[in-house]
């Protein structure tokens, strides 16, 4: 039985413990471009025996079209890979280590924020109940999502290349590997699930079809960069962004048994609701099975948990053979978070009104234990 602290080989990462900060998306990169202070709030929550052991950074758009909220960053060119460069080198100066979250938003975005205007693209053309964050007059404002196209067959494969380019210019920028955000109703999660994936060709309809994009990616992003540097999240129930499958235990599966087939460094589980419950009375959810299959499949990647953990339900999740656990809103309010989980320390509290959009405050100025 491992504890949190227990050293752990997640791919090509030697990790000194099980705690890794959350993928947290905090609208501070004007111009998509990744800032100073965006390296000391990641550099702040890697310090050695203090910090996390791995960061996954914010959800970072493959493309100027993967994007759906204002000022969040990316990964599309030179300027951003430089931008990165200093969040990187902040973390590995720490002795951390850094992946980023490949992100492209499908249908959860807004025409305000699409180059020239233009609708999102979508599996199918069916608007998310959903809403997005703009800059007006700079301040944050919530907003329907805008009606999306559904992608052409050919244009699939364009998507592909995207994620496999930005998975390079990941490594180029300095970080340990990737996660392909798979989840909370995002494009592949869209192509996944039922609720918003109504295509006839070979990408949509049975499971296998369905899943075809985020095999594809893996596949494509693995051949670039190697297993041993790809995670991928996964959201099997969540209903953010307004999506649902018809079911998703059979689904995730065959999602799994795929990813069995790849050599991975981690699968990362969010468990129930993304940041609420984390079960869902009209959508349970088997994540033990999950588990199992994916082993009995061949799969050996590191099993990441994540959603609504402290410490005492962390160390449950680990004796029932999870090798990670990841922690969002606590990072966000508590630098040294895994310091506090050690010593039983009390964990401060994140304030909400600063979780999306401005500077410091709120942001890097959470204080640690003296
Ligand atoms: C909160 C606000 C905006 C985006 C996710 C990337 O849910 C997000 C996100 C979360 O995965």
């Amino acid at each position: 039985m491992a504890s949190l602290f227990q050293p752990i080989t997640v791919g090509a990462m030697r990790l000194p413990n099980r705690i890794v900060m959350a993928p947290l998306t905090r609208n501070r990169a004007p111009g998509a471009l990744p800032n100073p202070l965006m390296a000391t709030y990641y550099a702040q929550r890697a310090r050695p025996g203090e910090g996390a052991a791995l960061l996954i950074t914010e959800a970072t758009a493959i493309s100027p079209t993967a994007q759906g909220y204002a000022d969040v960053p990316g990964l599309w060119n030179r300027e951003q890979v430089n931008g990165w460069k200093r969040v990187t080198s902040a973390v590995h100066a720490r002795g951390g280590h850094i992946v980023t979250q490949l992100w492209h938003v499908g249908r959860v975005s807004h025409v305000d924020l699409q180059p020239g205007g233009v609708a999102p693209v979508a599996p199918s053309a069916i608007t998310a109940k959903t809403k997005t964050v703009l800059i007006r007059n700079g301040l944050p404002e919530f907003v329907e999502t805008s009606a999306p196209r559904a992608l052409e067959r050919h244009e699939i494969a364009g998507i592909v290349v995207d994620y496999r380019l930005a998975a390079r210019r990941a490594i180029d920028a300095g970080f340990d590997g990737i996660e392909l955000h798979a989840a909370n109703g995002y494009l592949i999660d869209q192509f996944l699930k039922t609720g918003a994936n109504q295509r006839t060709d070979d990408y949509g309809g049975p499971i296998e079809n369905r899943a075809r994009l985020l095999v594809e990616v893996m596949r494509a992003i693995v051949q670039e960069i190697g297993g041993d540097r790809v995670g991928i999240r996964l959201s099997p129930v969540t209903p953010a962004n307004d999506i649902v499958d018809a079911d998703p235990q059979a689904l995730f599966t065959y999602v799994v048994q795929q990813l069995a087939l790849m050599r991975l460094a981690y699968l990362h589980l969010i468990e129930g609701s993304t940041g609420g419950p984390r079960v869902i009375d009209d959508r349970p959810f088997d994540y033990a099975a999950l588990r199992q299959a994916y082993r009995a499949a061949g799969g050996y990647a590191a099993w990441m948990v994540n959603n609504g953990y402290d410490a005492a339900l962390a160390s449950d999740a680990l004796m029932q053979s999870a090798d990670l656990v990841a922690f969002g809103k606590p990072f966000i309010a508590n630098p040294d978070l895994a310091r506090r989980i050690r010593e039983g320390a009390p964990w401060n509290t994140p304030d909400r009104k600063t979780f999306y959009g401005g500077g410091a405050e709120g942001y890097t100025d959470y204080p640690t234990l003296r």
